[in-house]
């Protein structure tokens, strides 16, 4: 597929899509989140990519959803073509995924950023939910997201006022997992997706499985989840030899299997 709203590459094993809108500062629209779930779903199915990077451009990750191909919609057509379910699919992505945000990211931009999972921030980031200003609310997930990131009081004050969280704030609300200069965001963002991409794949996507679970079900259902899949990893050949390379004092070599 020949995309016009992202740029797709791929460094080693590693898999870097950004969001090319500059017009519209990386707003999503239709084709722009077409485009992406593609491209992400692409990457998802080939066992040669160990980590994607979802990032945008230094003044916006994205400033949201396309306000302007949203305003003339009724509820029909919104709720006929279900807007914006299909994003669901990109926090469905097995491979591990980083956002590396710069600049704005904002409404759907901060949902987005938040499918991802984790975020690291650039010095000059700025996360907000604006939906309040223009007569909606999050519908991306922002609403559910935000408030288990951050915790109620935070997420409700973004949602109801609309205000906007500098990179210092979102670090310590525990949204971001660190903020780097801005000028080296990317690089840092790449490093960590090689770091990740070298371990066992099924390892690592078993791992933020389980990870995620922590969002979906009580602790103890949560642990007890945990420990099956633990269980589970030493049928792996991955485990056999992780173990075996720490106690040999070399690098593991891993399989994938
Ligand atoms: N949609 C469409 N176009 C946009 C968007 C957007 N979200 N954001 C910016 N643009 C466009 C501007 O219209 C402008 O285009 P033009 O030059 O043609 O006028 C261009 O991008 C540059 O933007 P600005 O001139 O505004 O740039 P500034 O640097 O002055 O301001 C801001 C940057 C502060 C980011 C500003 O652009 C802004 O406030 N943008 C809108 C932010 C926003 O409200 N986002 C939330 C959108 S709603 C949403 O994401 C979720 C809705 C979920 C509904 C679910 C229903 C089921």
């Amino acid at each position: 597929m020949a995309y016009e709203t992202i740029l797709v590459e791929t460094r080693g094993n590693v898999g870097l899509i950004t969001l090319n809108r500059p017009e519209a500062l990386n707003a999503l629209n239709n084709q722009l989140l077409d485009e992406l779930i593609e491209a992400v779903g692409t990457f998802d199915a080939d066992p040669a990519i160990g980590c994607i990077v979802l990032t945008g451009s230094e003044k916006a990750f994205a400033a949201g959803a396309d306000i302007k191909e949203m305003q003339p919609k009724s509820y029909m057509d919104v709720f006929k073509e279900d807007l914006f379910t299909k994003a669901d699919r990109i926090a469905e992505t097995r491979t591990p995924l980083i956002a590396a945000v710069s600049g704005y990211a904002l409404g759907g931009g901060c949902e987005l950023a938040m499918m991802c999972d984790f975020i690291l921030a650039g010095d000059n980031a700025k996360f907000g939910q604006p939906e309040i200003n223009l007569g909606v609310m999050p519908g991306i997930g922002g609403t559910q997201r935000l408030t288990r990131l951050v915790g109620k009081s935070k997420a409700m004050e973004m949602c109801l006022t609309g205000r906007m969280m500098n990179a210092e704030e979102a670090e310590r609300a525990g949204l971001v997992s660190r903020i780097v200069p801005k000028g080296e965001l990317l690089e840092e963002a790449m490093k960590a997706a090689s770091a990740i991409a070298d371990k066992s794949l099924p390892i690592a996507m078993m791992t933020k499985e389980t990870v995620n679970r922590a969002y979906e079900t009580t602790l103890s259902e949560g642990v007890r989840f945990e420990r099956r899949v633990f269980h589970s990893m030493f049928a792996t050949h991955d485990q056999k030899e992780g173990m075996t390379a720490f106690t040999e004092k070399r690098e593991p070599k891993f399989k994938d299997e």
